[in-house]
């Protein structure tokens, strides 16, 4: 179990000036949010700063009218490194005219099954997700060393903030972003996401490079909605020279040639005979024997990926995939194999 979030002990509501120690845990507080209030002539950083567990960093910082009660609120993203393992809350801090400054932490779920230690903050946006007029607040968390992330979306119901959507998975290497992606004026959350896809050819260690998926989750008037969606560059070119590598590899000769230009790729024998059987050809005997000798020994590894290379190397060759942009997407244009130099 997680240790409970806690500030300062009550303070008296005029009280000002130095602020004690945070207090231990105050388990009998109901879990979720806990509300401290402090009074008003501190300046609202002293304030925040005064509530930071000790060592603390600050993840991220929004101003706004969250909860459309015309006053700002400061929603700020915290991670703490004690207790071990680190983990992350949010803290929302009000100014309050008659009430002096008041915070509240509002504590994000438990890892998800499967992960056990807790998440810290790895992205945040603010941004109005559900065309409501007003922004909501979108965290991604990343779990351990996995680089597994996670995504809340934090909503205000009247001035009481709620966690609005949870991703109830996580993705693998993910990464997140916000914004309105088809003009609608409405922001969507695009999460990009590696996958084991190619694993027949290229090495899947934990540092490789992966071959991604991307989702975008749009409100749909009750819900966030999933839809798949084109991962942006290079991936767009590295998705496509694992996924030819792969089908030769497979011997699926016909996807293969459906991811080529011919010619170039088979060169100036292209010009002669573009057809499947002389691509079959050239493949064997051009291709295939030096991704046996490779494949037999270990997997490929993969360099980082450009928008017209990408570059992989093997136990006993490098392999080089070229590629281009079309009307119908990225294309094969060329593979180069030389031998490593030792
Ligand atoms: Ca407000
Ligand atoms: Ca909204
Ligand atoms: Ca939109």
């Amino acid at each position: 179990m997680m240790p409970d979030w806690t500030g300062e002990i009550d303070m008296g509501r005029e009280k000002t000036g130095n602020v004690d120690k945070p207090a231990g845990n105050n388990a009998d507080k109901p879990s979720g949010i806990k509300k401290r209030r402090a009074g008003r002539s501190l300046r609202l950083s002293e304030y925040v700063k005064s509530q930071l567990p000790e060592g603390a960093v600050v993840d991220f910082i929004f101003f706004e009218d969250f909860d459309g009660d015309g006053e700002k609120e400061a929603v700020i993203g915290v991670t703490r490194f004690a207790p071990f393992p680190p983990d992350s809350a949010v803290m929302i801090v009000r100014s309050d005219r008659d009430r002096g400054i008041g915070h509240e932490w509002f504590v994000l779920r438990e890892p998800p099954h499967g992960y056990e230690q807790a998440g810290v903050i790895d992205n945040a946006a603010a941004a109005d997700t559900d065309g409501d007029g007003r922004k909501e607040v979108v965290i991604s968390r990343t779990f351990g060393h996995s680089h597994d992330i996670d995504i809340t979306v934090i909503d205000w119901n009247g001035t009481v903030p709620y966690q609005a959507w949870h991703s109830g998975r996580t993705f693998f290497h993910g990464s997140i972003e916000v914004g309105d992606t088809e003009g609608d004026g409405t922001a969507e959350i695009v999460v990009e996401y590696g996958t084991q896809d190619g694993h027949e050819v290229i090495s899947s260690e934990e540092a490789c490079y992966h071959v991604r998926e991307s989702s975008v989750y749009k409100w749909d008037g009750s819900c966030y909605s999933a839809r798949a969606r084109n991962v942006d560059m290079p991936y767009a070119s590295y998705n496509t020279a694992v996924g030819f590598l792969k089908a030769i590899w497979l011997r699926d000769y016909e996807k293969a040639y459906s991811m080529v230009m011919i010619p170039p790729f088979s060169g100036l024998v292209g010009l002669d005979d573009p057809s499947l059987p002389a691509f079959k050809d050239y493949i064997g005997k051009n291709v295939m024997p030096a991704l046996s000798r490779n494949i037999g020994k270990g997997k490929l590894v993969p360099a980082e990926p450009y928008d017209t290379c990408c570059h992989f190397s093997g136990p006993e060759d490098d392999f080089t995939v070229e590629l281009s942009k079309t009307g119908s997407g990225v294309k094969i244009s060329g593979l180069l194999i030389s031998k490593r130099r030792v």
